[in-house]
């Protein structure tokens, strides 16, 4: 287990915190124990706390290379709660990397990626649901992730979890306090163990909503992940253009058009879908399309969600019978394309699965069921949650301390056995503390950081 030190590092790190390319401006972070010396002697200046120099920047040779500002964050007001200097230069690659090789020569070391995050954690300025929406804020694919990733940043999620340790800890006192007694002794009053048990059953309704909520927050986070597949010219292409607002896949009459796997992403009410189309599957003996067919296969056993879409003209359980065959364990929808050109018989036969739904690209009848069928197969509930992003191991954690819960109210509701139950209660309040980060593996964190972006 990793213990939180103070003084994590001795070093000073430095990166590039801005995007590699051209832009205005961009900026150069220096964080650690020697970042005020290294940027007063790039800026030649004392640089006075939380004030912007206007500056020339100059390079170990004692060449003045550019102006701009220069920031000093004495510690433990930073972002990492360590001494930070940064320097906002012109934008562009070469003058960037000049001063950041600048800050390497006077003493900084390349920081690792995530590590600026990763010093912020250990100091005790963030905790580590925190510093994950950060990079979930980073990466947010739609407005409303990008709102729940700040919700989790300003630590609406983190709050939640402390209340429920608050909570977890005032039992624990109660059934402790029973612990000095041998268990055969033990005399509880109806009445007290009436507000006992409901004290359990208060932290099992808290944990349960709070899955409940993550799960929409990890839902918001990652998206959906969905492949459309299907005969040849039944309409897939057409339907990613659709989906896409634009045409970003080839349509024609001509068989076996698309070869190679397209990808496009959507927001539907704010849920962030991933699209991939691929090339029809059938038999063939053409090497280019045989790839195509091989990549589609690689695609659906990857996605959430196999969206066949077939002719509305054709079998409709030989095309039920192929995409469970291709869906293997995962879920599929079939789409029956073509409505329009379709007899009011065969539209009959859709409506009687949930799992087939009739519709036309053309015309646009249906579409609108189909992403709402989309939605429903994700879990997305717009109007449940959503008030927090979440990652899986958050959904982990909280699933863990929700079983270690059960047990310790079997053992104290039933079976009257307050050690086992003191003990289940310590496992539930480990389990969420995992999510906080007071009781991480170096591992876990090296995982969780490292997937952040340097200067991050
Ligand atoms: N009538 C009709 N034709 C469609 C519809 N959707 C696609 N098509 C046509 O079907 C043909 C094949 O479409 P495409 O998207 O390339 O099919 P893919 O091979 O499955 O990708 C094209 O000529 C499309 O214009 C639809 O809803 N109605
Ligand atoms: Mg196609």
């Amino acid at each position: 287990m990793l213990k939180k030190s103070k003084n994590y590092s001795e070093d000073t790190i430095a990166a590039i915190a801005t995007p590699q390319g051209t832009g205005s401006v961009s900026i150069i972070r220096i964080s650690g124990i020697n970042a005020l010396g290294i940027g007063e002697r790039i800026t030649g200046k004392k640089l006075k706390p939380r004030f912007a120099h206007n500056c020339d920047f100059k390079t170990a040779e004692g060449n003045a290379l550019d102006n701009g500002l220069a920031i000093f964050f004495p510690n433990p007001k930073s972002f990492t709660g360590e001494d930070v200097v940064e320097l906002q230069c012109h934008g562009g690659i070469i003058v960037s990397e000049a001063l950041l090789q600048t800050s390497y020569a006077y003493g900084a070391r390349p920081a690792d990626p995530g590590e600026f995050s990763l010093r912020a954690f250990l100091n005790d300025k963030l905790d580590l649901s925190q510093a994950e929406a950060i990079a979930d804020l980073i990466n947010s694919s739609s407005i409303d992730a990008a709102r729940s990733a700040f919700r989790s940043l300003e630590g609406i999620f983190s709050q939640k979890i402390n209340r429920l340790q608050d909570k977890l800890t005032n039992l624990r006192v109660l059934i402790e306090a029973f612990l000095d007694f041998p268990e055969d002794e033990i005399d509880i009053e109806e009445k007290e163990r009436i507000s006992l048990s409901e004290k359990f059953y208060s932290i099992v309704s808290d944990i349960d909503y709070l899955l409940e909520e993550s799960k929409q927050g990890v839902i918001l986070n990652i998206g959906l992940d969905i492949v459309i597949a299907g005969p040849p010219n039944a309409g897939k292409s057409s339907l990613m253009n659709r989906l896409a607002g634009y045409d970003t896949a080839i349509v024609t009459e001509t068989p076996g058009t698309t070869r190679d796997i397209l990808k496009e992403k959507i927001i539907i009410d704010g849920l962030p879908i991933n699209i991939v189309d691929t090339a029809g599957i059938r038999t063939t003996e053409d090497p280019i399309e045989k790839e195509g067919i091989i990549r589609a296969s690689k695609a659906i056993s990857r996605a959430d969600l196999l969206v066949w879409v077939c002719d509305i003209r054709s079998s409709l359980d030989e095309n039920i019978n192929e995409a469970n065959r291709l869906a293997r364990d995962k879920n599929f929808l079939v789409i029956r394309n073509k409505l329009d050109l379709a007899n009011e018989s065969t539209k009959d036969l859709s409506s009687r699965d949930k799992a087939v739904i009739c519709l036309s690209v053309h015309t646009g009848e249906g579409i609108d069921l189909f992403l709402n069928e989309l939605k429903t197969v994700s879990g997305y509930a717009p109007n449940l949650g959503g008030t927090f992003s979440a990652r899986s191991r958050h959904l982990d954690s909280l699933s863990k301390s929700r079983k270690y819960l059960n047990q310790a109210s079997e053992s104290f509701i039933k079976n009257n056995a307050f050690e086992l139950a003191a003990e289940d209660l310590r496992m539930v309040q480990k389990s969420l503390s995992e999510i906080t980060g007071e009781l991480t593996s170096d591992d876990l964190l090296g995982e969780i950081f490292s997937s952040f972006c340097i200067g991050k």
